[in-house]
């Protein structure tokens, strides 16, 4: 298959899916033209079948916010004439569902470009519900040919504010690839990062607000009275200064480094004891996942979709969100018992392997392909119909 992808290029789960997700299918085979605005930051070295193709936005002194969505529309139109596209398989909803949606009705008459959706978080459960993106962001994934969440709890969340009948939404969760994400035949990064043999506690995010970077201090400073240890936080974003912040006031911040952003987070996981994931929100929680394939237990919050990638007991704990006193009691007794540290992360890496390698997952991406072009009956026949409108 002739296949377009769109996401978001920078730093984040849902490009860094994409982005796999990609390369895998170009593996696979199939050849690849990812269009964005910026080339994906997992996309690196030449790779056979995989092209890129950079959105150009004239920016017009009349456009305070210069036209993304009418350019990207234009892209993926003009990358599905000149390459042949199959499909275009857009990820996070706004606005590439709506750019998607236009280069269909632009093509129509000429071919038959199909767009499929995957959802992947805030689309549906923040941004989507503004008032300025709501209506569109329901119109335009009920417009397309095949439509993904990422988890139960997302698809469930779709159906609940959007109205879009359960059985129009394939759940397919993120993978990994274990063989990059594994904890043996890594290079050891422990002695510089814990020069004196202290326990690594770790976490790799956007540094958004959703992610609760601050608690992650407020944990990390009652685990290291009592166990000596140090956090890492590798990423960067609005909250990184305020996470900072906190851990002079709790007098820990001799103890915390702040990596910023980092292309081989695997290499960082590996080496690390615990994974904190404290987030308000989170539908998937694909750094959790990363983790996991690390052998790295996970210390999170029990909100959204996290439930269905950590399971309680076995790759990690999950408390509720804001219990910094249950996450540091969680953490401690993870790093004190090491027969305990063993079996979860033993548990942990299992669980990724087992239910998230790429082998498992990026074939069901392939069949809802086949699906909506009509090599196999499935939604998307008549789009017109969909969702009782
Ligand atoms: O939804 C977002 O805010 C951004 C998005 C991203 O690009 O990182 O995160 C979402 O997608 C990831 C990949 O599927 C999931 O692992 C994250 O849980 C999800 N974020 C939230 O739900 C907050």
């Amino acid at each position: 298959m002739k296949i377009g992808i769109t996401c978001y290029p920078t730093y984040g789960g849902s490009g860094a899916v994409a982005t796999e997700l990609g390369l895998e299918l170009a593996e696979r085979g199939h050849e690849i033209h990812f269009i964005s605005y910026a080339q994906p930051f997992r996309l690196d070295g030449f790779r056979e079948r995989v092209f890129f193709h950079e959105v150009e936005v004239e920016d017009y002194p009349l456009f305070e916010h210069p036209p993304y969505t009418l350019a990207l529309a234009v892209a993926v139109h003009d990358a599905a004439r000149q390459y042949d596209l199959d499909l275009v398989h857009v990820h996070y909803a706004i606005p590439h569902a709506a750019s998607g949606w236009i280069a269909r009705e632009m093509l129509l008459g000429e071919r038959d470009l199909k767009v499929v959706t995957t959802l992947h978080g805030t689309d549906i459960t923040l941004v989507g519900q503004h008032p300025s993106f709501h209506a569109i962001t329901r119109f335009s994934i009920l417009r397309s040919d095949g439509l993904t969440a990422v988890s139960g709890y997302l698809r469930d969340e779709t159906v609940r504010n959007f109205g879009i009948p359960s059985e129009d939404i394939s759940v397919v969760p993120n993978f990994i690839d274990t063989d990059r994400y594994r904890r043996e035949g890594k290079p050891c990064h422990r002695t510089s990062l814990a020069p004196e043999g202290e326990r690594i506690l770790m976490h790799v995010s956007n540094f958004r607000a959703v992610k609760r970077a601050v608690d992650i201090v407020e944990v990390f400073a009652r685990v290291v009275a009592e166990v000596p240890s140090r956090l890492i936080m590798v990423g960067d974003g609005p909250d990184r200064v305020r996470a900072g912040k906190r851990a002079v006031e709790l007098g820990v911040a001799d103890r915390v480094t702040f990596l910023g952003k980092h292309t081989s987070v695997d290499e960082l996981l590996a080496c690390a004891d615990l994974f904190l994931l404290p987030s308000e929100s989170e539908s998937f929680g694909l750094a959790a996942l990363e983790a996991m394939a690390c052998g790295t237990p996970v210390v999170a919050s029990r909100v959204g979709g996290l439930p269905e990638v950590v399971t309680e007991g076995e790759s990690g704990f999950l408390l509720p969100v804001g219990d910094v006193e249950g996450m540091a009691e969680a953490s401690l007794r993870l790093l004190r018992d090491d027969a305990l540290w063993q079996q979860l992360s033993a548990g942990a890496r299992r669980r990724a392997v087992e239910e998230f390698s790429v082998d498992q997952i990026v074939p069901r991406y392939e069949e809802l392909y086949r699906k909506v072009l009509g090599q196999e009956a499935g939604i998307g026949a008549d789009t017109t119909t969909k969702g009782g409108e």
